[in-house]
Order: C-alpha cells, then sequence, then structure tokens
C-alpha cells in the first residue's frame, strides 16, 4: 500500500539520523528537571521526541511542519469540497510529504476496503445499559476491533523487530478505517432508533460521518466533518491521550489496545471533556441575557465569574501563547456558515472582551481562546446537541495521530517506557545535598 511504500523509502534516512543522535551525542543533556516540576505534572519536561506535530507557543499546532492554514491550504480535497480529505491528511502525519490528489485518495481508498464494523461489535455495544458513556463504548468498540490484530498474530509468529512498523501500520490503517462507522454506530444507539447505517462508498471518510448519523444539513455538516477532524488530529507526544498510547504501545501492547487507552484519558475532564465544559458554559452565558449582551455586560459577567473564583472555560492554554490557529479555522468557519447563529454571536462577543479582562487578573499566561472555545457551538448549530459525544468526535480524530506516532515509535526501534520514580525522603535527602 502507497504508505508502506512511502514510509519503506523514507525509513532509512530516519534511522541513520536517530541513530546519529543516540551514538555520537548520548549524553548530551537536554533538560533539568526541577522539585517543582515533579510535583506538578513534569509539565515542561521534555520527555518526547515526536515529529509528527509541534506546537509552537506563538503559532501553534504544526503538523509536520505545516501550519493550520497551511493544511488546510495545501493538502488534497475532492471536487466541490472546502475542506481536505483526512486520507491526504493520514498520508502527510504517517510519511513526512504533502500527498497529491490522488496519494490522497488512495488512503481513502483503502479506508473503505475495511469500514464496516463486524456484527459482534455492534452487538456488544447494544448489549451495554444505556446510561453508558459515550467514550466507555468507544474505548470498548477499539478493543473489541483488537482481536483481528495483525501485529499481535505475526509478533507471536516471531516477527523481526525491524518490521514491527508493518504490522502496526496495517493494524491502524484498519482501526482508523472504521472509526467513523464505530462513532456512529454508537452515537445512533445512545441517541437515536440503534439503526445501523453502513458507509456510503461514495463518501470520504470525514463526510461518511454526517451521512451514517444522517444528519438532516449533511453538506454543510460533511464540511464541519472535515474540518472538525483535521484539526483534532494531533496535538504534539505528551499530553494525557498521545502519552498514554505511546507508553502502552511500547510494551507492544497492539495499536488497538494503545489507542483505546489514550481513548480512556482523553475522556477526562481536564482533556478531551474540557469542549462539553466550555458549550455549557457558553449556554449559561447565553441564558443568563435576554439577548446578545452588550460588551459592558459581557465583561461584568466574565468578572464575577472570576470573582467567584471560577475559570473561563475555552480560554488559556498550557503551552499556547496566542489564539489557537484551530480555534480560528472554526471562527471562520462559523463565519462562513452561520454568522445569524446567536450562539456563534455570542463566542464573538467573548472573544472581543475576555482577553483583556483576562490580562486584568495578571496570573492567566495566555489570555485568548483555545479550541474548545468554539467547537460544541459549531456542533451544536448542526444539531449534535449531545454534549457527551464531543469527546468521541474529538477521539476519532485524534487516533488519526496517535497511530501515527506508535507506527514511526516502531519504526525507529523506540525502547518500552521506563522512566524513575524517587520516595520523598530521597528527595528530601537530595535537596539536603546528602
Ligand atoms: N479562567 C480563569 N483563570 C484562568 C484561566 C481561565 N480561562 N486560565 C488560566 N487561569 C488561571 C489558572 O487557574 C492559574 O490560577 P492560579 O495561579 O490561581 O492557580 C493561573 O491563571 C495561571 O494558569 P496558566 O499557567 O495560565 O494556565 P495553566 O497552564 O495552569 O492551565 C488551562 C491551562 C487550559 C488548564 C487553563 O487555562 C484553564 O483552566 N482554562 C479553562 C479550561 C479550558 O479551556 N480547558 C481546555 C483546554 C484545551 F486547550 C484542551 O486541552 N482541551
Amino acid at each position: 500500500m502507497i504508505l508502506h511504500d512511502r514510509i519503506a523509502e523514507i525509513l532509512p534516512a530516519w534511522r541513520d539520523r536517530v541513530n546519529h543522535l543516540v551514538t555520537e551525542h548520548r549524553d548530551f543533556k537536554v533538560c533539568d528537571v526541577t522539585v517543582s516540576q515533579i510535583y506538578q505534572g513534569i509539565r515542561g519536561v521534555q520527555i518526547q521526541v515526536t515529529d509528527i506535530s509541534y506546537v509552537d507557543p506563538y503559532e501553534g499546532l504544526r503538523l509536520r511542519g505545516y501550519t493550520i492554514p497551511e493544511v488546510l491550504e495545501k493538502l488534497p480535497r475532492l471536487p466541490g469540497c472546502e475542506f481536505p480529505m483526512a486520507g491526504g491528511l493520514y498520508y502527510l502525519l504517517m510519511t513526512d510529504s504533502l500527498p497529491s490528489y490522488e496519494e490522497a485518495l488512495e488512503v481513502e481508498d483503502e479506508w473503505k476496503k475495511y469500514a464496516v464494523i463486524p456484527q459482534y461489535v455492534i452487538d456488544m455495544i447494544h448489549t451495554m445499559p444505556r446510561n453508558t458513556h459515550p467514550m466507555t463504548l468507544f474505548s470498548q468498540g477499539i478493543m473489541a476491533l483488537g482481536v483481528d490484530s495483525i501485529f499481535s498474530r505475526q509478533y507471536l509468529n516471531g516477527l523481526a523487530k525491524s518490521d514491527y512498523w508493518i504490522p502496526t501500520l496495517d493494524d491502524s490503517i484498519r482501526l482508523t478505517a472504521k472509526l467513523p462507522a464505530l462513532a456512529a454506530v454508537i452515537y445512533n444507539w445512545k441517541y437515536r432508533d440503534g439503526s445501523v447505517i453502513a458507509p456510503n462508498p461514495d463518501l470520504d471518510w470525514s463526510g461518511n460521518f454526517a451521512y451514517m448519523i444522517e444528519n438532516p444539513n449533511n453538506h454543510e455538516y460533511e464540511e464541519l466533518c472535515r474540518l472538525f477532524f483535521l484539526l483534532h488530529s494531533d496535538h504534539e507526544g505528551a499530553n494525557v491521550s498521545a502519552h498514554t498510547a505511546h507508553l502502552v504501545n511500547s510494551a507492544l501492547s497492539d495499536v488497538y489496545l494503545a489507542s483505546s487507552a489514550a481513548m480512556n484519558g482523553l475522556a477526562g475532564p481536564l482533556h478531551g471533556l474540557a469542549n462539553q465544559e466550555c458549550l455549557r458554559w457558553l449556554l449559561k452565558v447565553y441564558n443568563s441575557f435576554e439577548s446578545l449582551p452588550s460588551k459592558e455586560e459581557m465583561a461584568d459577567f466574565a468578572r464575577a465569574e472570576l470573582k467567584s473564583g471560577r475559570v473561563i472555560p475555552g480560554y488559556g492554554h498550557a503551552v499556547l501563547r496566542t489564539t489557537d490557529p484551530r480555534f480560528t479555522a472554526q471562527y471562520e468557519f462559523a463565519k462562513k456558515y452561520l454568522p445569524d447563529d446567536e450562539l456563534y454571536q455570542l463566542v464573538c462577543r467573548i472573544y472581543e472582551v475576555l482577553p483583556g479582562i483576562l490580562k486584568e487578573t495578571g496570573k492567566v499566561k495566555n489570555p485568548y481562546p483555545n479550541v474548545d472555545a468554539i467547537n460544541g457551538t459549531l456542533q451544536y448549530h448542526y444539531g449534535v446537541r449531545e454534549f457527551d459525544f464531543y469527546t468521541v468526535l474529538f477521539g476519532v480524530s485524534r487516533i488519526l495521530g496517535i497511530t501515527a506516532h506508535a507506527v514511526w515509535a516502531r519504526a525507529l526501534n523506540k525502547p518500552i517506557e521506563r522512566p524513575k520514580s524517587l520516595t520523598t525522603a530521597i528527595l528530601e535527602e537530595r535537596v539536603a545535598g546528602k
């Protein structure tokens, strides 16, 4: 397959670069770790290398070196579509180059071969209690698909270490192929009549999700899916979900196990679940006013929230120090497709006043919006109003990046991860100079 061919072509040069660093500069010190970092989430400690994506504090996310505007401009799109095919994005993440139109289509065609969800997975989901969180169902579904792991089967048969990446890529293509259908099975069962709608072979990977949930605004919602799935596909290698997948996969657990574990991390309120909190807050603001608040009213509301010790969801970021370009891309989408939507207008009003107010606090390092400040508004507009499902959409997209990290970790022969933990007493002795 085209992804195998391209990776096989570029892999020797990548292995040479890594071998050179590890053999010629093995003792070069990358960074120090302080006591406070150990106790505060290993924040800022440079523990990972990944070439799939990088988050620059001032430019935001770069995918394989390309900024979000560049990716949106350069990736191939289907005729009549405004946003790129996810197949082209996956080619970019997996290899280190932009695909041609034909190459992007080839990934899409490969996905179509494996897009259908086996009946046993549907049955498993349908036997769960109705109140099961959709992220639990998503994680379970991914694990259940893993019975067909090619990596796990070949590993038992004595696969050479230098070839681990090949069945990891096979598994990655088969898993990612099924994600829109898996998400649609969960959505239709949790919130609709449980119909299972087969993927439409005439549609691309992203557009198919809109089709399988029978979204009435199909064309525009398909476009939103193309944009959303692109924007959420990766965000460096050390956030909770990416790092979890890397860790689990480093034990040679296959990508189904690793991706499922990643989704369990993404399901946390401090990570992927944050987007539903943002929409909840936006609706709270919306419901507090009879109409769109004036700038002064909005400013008073925000100051009162801060005074009562609450954080303003959708604003701030651990790494970014500017408006998240993923926010900007969706903001532009809304400006074009839903300019009269009142929630979108509220997003604009908040964007006008909130950075100044957060700056007044003197402590918020990034007073600008992150991607979650608008994500839910767009889904809500198109009738996807089940908040607890938003993280599944995030997960569908993020597994594109996670599997690309896994393929490259195996291709570059990264070993099992095993950092060292200390005891409080050891730290106390060290700071006392003993
Ligand atoms: N509203 C109020 N206070 C905020 C704030 C916000 N939006 N963002 C940061 N602060 C406060 C923060 O609580 C901290 O206060 P204390 O010193 O009193 O503890 C201070 O400003 C310094 O924080 P920081 O260094 O600027 O941010 P952190 O790196 O600690 O935290 C966030 C980053 C994203 C957790 C934080 O900005 C926040 O809580 N934002 C609101 C929730 C949110 O939007 N989450 C989604 C994040 C999204 F990008 C994602 O990962 N899905």
